[in-house]
């Protein structure tokens, strides 16, 4: 399709559907190999079976683990040679509700997959990021509007996305010295097994009314797919956004322009 990342090695966590399915595709497609960490490992396994041998590697690892989130990465770079991307993409709405029903483990654990698996699995890439003079390395975190705006019964939600937009800010600033650019995209709604239970909800228990009051907020007119997130990522991921870092960009159909 393209060569907008040849020669590149990225991994793309939670790779094993969704949003970082798409994004593998499309980073293969643009010529890099990719580690697909999932922590359903028969997911990543899946992922890499769409693409052609050798340009893939399955990873499983838990992204709160620090100690599974370093070999998977170190296992990465030793396979592939080096590492130039990291994708940030692994994710959980979590338990919804206000803050009056979320109880403690939930609260902790959805603010461990979105925010503290993000601080590790950047922690663990930048170990072996070494960005040739003129070029950059670059790290894409995959937040939501839920990190802009406030959405109803995901308050956890909002909460990890609101900090993973705060630390894609604060990363740039860190890392830009290195040549490491930071970015974020907030995705708009993705019809996804992870999306389904919030638009039920909204739908009062039924799916179809949901989505259809769900796509009420977006201007545009629908949801998105993954492959268009996949594109918002690939570009902040490429060099044609190498003075982009720190930048949050919303890939929401005008959902949060209003
Ligand atoms: C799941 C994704 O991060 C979006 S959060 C829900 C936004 S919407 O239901 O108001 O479109």
């Amino acid at each position: 399709m393209g060569e907008r990342l040849a020669g590149r090695v990225a991994l793309v966590t939670g790779g094993g559907s969704g949003i970082g399915r798409a994004t593998v595709l499309r980073f293969v497609a643009e010529g890099a190999a990719v580690a697909v960490l999932d922590v359903r490992g028969e997911a990543a396994a899946e992922t890499v079976a769409l693409v052609p041998d050798g340009s893939a590697l399955a990873l499983t690892a838990d992204v709160t683990v620090a100690a599974e989130v370093d070999a998977a990465v170190d296992a990465a770079a030793a396979r592939f040679g080096r590492l130039d991307v990291l994708v940030n993409n692994a994710g959980t709405f979590g338990v919804l509700g206000s803050v009056e029903v979320i109880d403690e483990a939930d609260w902790d654990r959805c603010m461990a997959v979105n925010v503290k698996g993000v601080q590790l699995c950047s922690r663990a890439a930048l170990r072996h990021f070494a960005p040739a003079p003129g070029e950059s390395a670059g790290i894409v975190n995959v937040a939501s509007v839920a990190g802009l705006v406030g959405i109803g019964w995901a308050s956890v939600y909002c909460a990890s996305k609101g900090a993973v937009v705060a630390l894609t800010r604060q990363m740039a600033l860190d890392l830009g010295p290195r040549q490491v650019r930071v970015n974020a995209v907030c995705p708009g709604t993705v019809l996804t097994p992870m999306s389904e239970p919030l638009l039920a909800v909204r739908g009062g228990g039924d799916l179809a009314a949901g989505i259809a009051m769900t796509v009420e907020k977006y201007p545009i007119g629908r949801l998105g797919t993954p492959a268009e997130i996949a594109a918002a990522v690939l570009f902040l991921a490429s060099e044609e956004a190498s003075f982009l870092t720190g930048s949050i960009v919303a890939a929401d159909g005008g959902m949060t322009a209003g």
